[in-house]
């Protein structure tokens, strides 16, 4: 059965508003900032939109990075209006808007180096300059920002990039050219979507929208995986590939061809042919995430069934107890299966993508397993990312490491980016619609309303110190008296399945109980939702009760790092002990660099 989203109207939660407010008022500033300040971002916006042709400095993709951030505060702002914040944002698609180049092109660095370079032409490397991977995050922004606010500045931005993308690849005549970091995948399929269901978006943009080519697009993106003209040899070259493929390009050639983009970005054969989620763990989660949402639109069957593998492999042979994902970091890479050294590398982005991966598949299968991972990285792999200053973050996140450290900015910032996408995502996946009712995905304290033919206007408030001592209450008001289902998820590590494929182990103890207007009340758990299909009254509560005491966890054999030592967990938090004393993971480094340890000997 499939889940509709149905956002949160608020957000009233012990655990969780203190954050978001400090988030909101702290962290979106002081990200904005230190891309305007450090990153050079506006600055080079300013450059492009005079025409300069020297003078960029930073990255292709920082400008991909502000997008994603003005998509993460157009979020807050759908949650909560504020004027200064309001501003804020205006005053970068002011920015934004004169950048774009007439035909919708827009990359500041390489409009600032020279158009001949476009698309990793003439002696170029596309992998580096993220034409597309921009092109995706200010689509995304675009989306939110009109969403949240009525405006469509920059979603008009947007789509004309994506109709640009749309006029130069896809079958011949057009280019062979796919996305070098994903990204723009899930992202045109949310456009077509929106400009299918509200036609009137383009037309407030003053654009052109092209929802079906959008979507062929991204079907013709993911089918060009593996068909390339067969070199480089990323095994042989590594890194070298960068040299090669700059003497390839220098050459004149035909549409068909491109070189290829390795097990780095999942392109040396097809991804049927993929066996296991692969290569840059940052690409790899939002390739996934891509294919998924693209199954959903399209319907394929060999989508879902490419999307069911490489969530498989992920969740089930190269995932850490944290939610983090990418443990080699040469190519910051998703390591051989089982292969999880506590000391790895984990980039902040790469669990984001593996939650946003999770949260799609969950809406699509309507499955409990999939919200438990896209829970294991809200508790743990996220929330350690920022630290309790709300100005300091972290890039890697070993679960084990003799220097935990936080930095102020870095020189590649891509990760306090996703940060605030994600935790402006999160209120949307706490409910969902679903055909005979609907769904408790997390416990996250708040309200929702949804409509219903026979109960009419519902509305749903729920309480939660569920992180902190395991107590839930939810009451249903609805306006009549009707019979709907409730689903509510039942966490796997509270039914003893620490990971459904058996990477992770714990005693299996049962670790919950139900009441239902404060009886005791067994319910059927189907697809790890407890089922509650009756009459709803107004009033009628529901309470949930978990035990969140220590509980010790282990990996399976295969798991040759971490033979003999045992991991802590309370609930959905990972524990640490740094400095002697033990910790929730996500709290680690806080008070200054230590080392600190979540696999310990047994
Ligand atoms: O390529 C852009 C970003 O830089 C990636 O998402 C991160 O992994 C870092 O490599
Ligand atoms: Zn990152």
């Amino acid at each position: 059965m499939a889940f509709q989203p149905l956002p949160a109207v608020t957000v009233e939660d012990g655990f969780w508003s203190p954050r978001y407010a400090l988030w909101r008022s702290t962290t979106i500033p002081d990200v904005l900032e230190k891309l305007e300040t450090r990153s050079h971002v506006a600055e080079n916006l300013v450059l492009a939109a005079c025409g300069a042709t020297s003078g960029h400095q930073g990255h292709y993709f920082f400008d991909g990075l502000l997008y994603e951030s003005l998509r993460g505060a157009s979020d807050y702002l759908a949650v909560e209006p504020d004027a200064t914040l309001e501003a804020a944002v205006d005053r970068w698609i002011a920015l934004i808007a004169a950048a774009q180049r007439p035909d919708g092109y827009l990359n500041t660095r390489c409009q600032i180096e020279g158009d001949i370079h476009r698309w990793g032409d003439h002696g170029a490397f596309a992998m580096d300059q993220h034409e597309i991977y921009d092109a995706g995050c200010l689509v995304e922004a675009g989306i939110h920002h009109y969403l949240a606010t009525g405006k469509a500045v920059l979603l008009g931005c947007a789509i004309r990039f994506a109709n640009l993308l749309c006029d130069t690849m896809g079958p011949p005549p057009k280019r062979n050219l796919i996305p070098t970091h994903s990204l723009a995948e899930e992202a045109l399929v949310k456009l077509a979507w929106l400009l299918k269901d509200d036609p009137e978006a383009a037309r407030e943009a003053g654009v052109e929208g092209r929802p079906d080519d959008y979507l062929a697009l991204v079907g013709f993106w993911l089918d060009s995986h593996g068909r390339h003209c067969g070199e480089p040899d990323w095994t042989a070259l590594g890194w070298g590939v960068r040299e090669r493929i700059r003497e390839m390009t220098a050459a004149t050639h035909d549409s068909l061809w491109r070189p290829c983009w390795g097990d780095y970005q999942m392109d040396r054969v097809p991804l049927d042919e993929y066996e296991s989620i692969e290569g840059h763990a940052v690409r790899a989660t939002l390739l996934c995430l891509g294919i998924a949402t693209y199954a959903q639109a399209s319907g394929d069957a060999r989508w879902f069934g490419i999307a069911n593998r490489f969530w498989r492999s992920m969740v089930g042979r190269k995932m850490y107890l944290s939610g983090g994902v990418g443990a080699e970091p040469t190519f910051e890479a998703f390591a051989p299966d089982f292969a999880l050294p506590p000391n790895a590398y984990l980039e902040t982005c790469a669990a984001i993508g593996s939650a946003f991966f999770s949260a799609r598949m969950a809406g699509i299968f309507g499955d409990g397993k999939y919200m438990d991972e896209v829970e294991r990285v809200a508790y743990n792999a996220l929330l350690t990312a920022v630290g309790s200053d709300g100005r300091s973050y972290t890039y890697q996140n070993p679960l084990n490491t003799a220097e935990g450290k936080r930095w102020e900015w870095h020189g590649c910032p891509c990760c306090p980016p996703m940060f605030l996408k994600f935790t402006g995502a999160l209120p949307g996946f706490v409910y969902a619609r679903c055909t005979d009712g609907f769904a408790i995905n997390l416990f996250v304290g708040g309200e929702t309303v949804f409509d219903d033919d026979a109960a009419g206007r519902v509305r749903l408030v729920q309480r939660s110190s569920y992180a902190e001592d395991g107590h839930v209450s939810i009451k249903v008001y609805p306006e009549n008296s009707a019979r709907f289902a409730l689903r509510i998820r039942i966490p796997g590590w509270a039914r003893g399945v620490e990971n459904p494929y058996g990477l992770y182990v714990s005693d299996g103890r049962r670790r919950w109980t139900m009441a239902l207007d404060e009886e005791a009340f067994e319910p059927m758990v189907e697809k790890g939702y407890a089922v509650l299909d009756r009459e709803w009254r107004s009033g009628d509560t529901v309470m949930l009760t978990f035990d969140v005491s220590e509980r010790i966890v282990r990996a399976r054999e295969e798991v040759a790092d971490v033979a003999g030592r045992v991991a802590r967990m309370r609930g959905p938090v990972l524990m640490a002990s740094e400095n002697g004393k033990t910790i929730p993971y996500y709290a680690v480094a806080n008070n200054g660099p230590a080392p600190h340890e979540v696999w310990t000997q047994e």
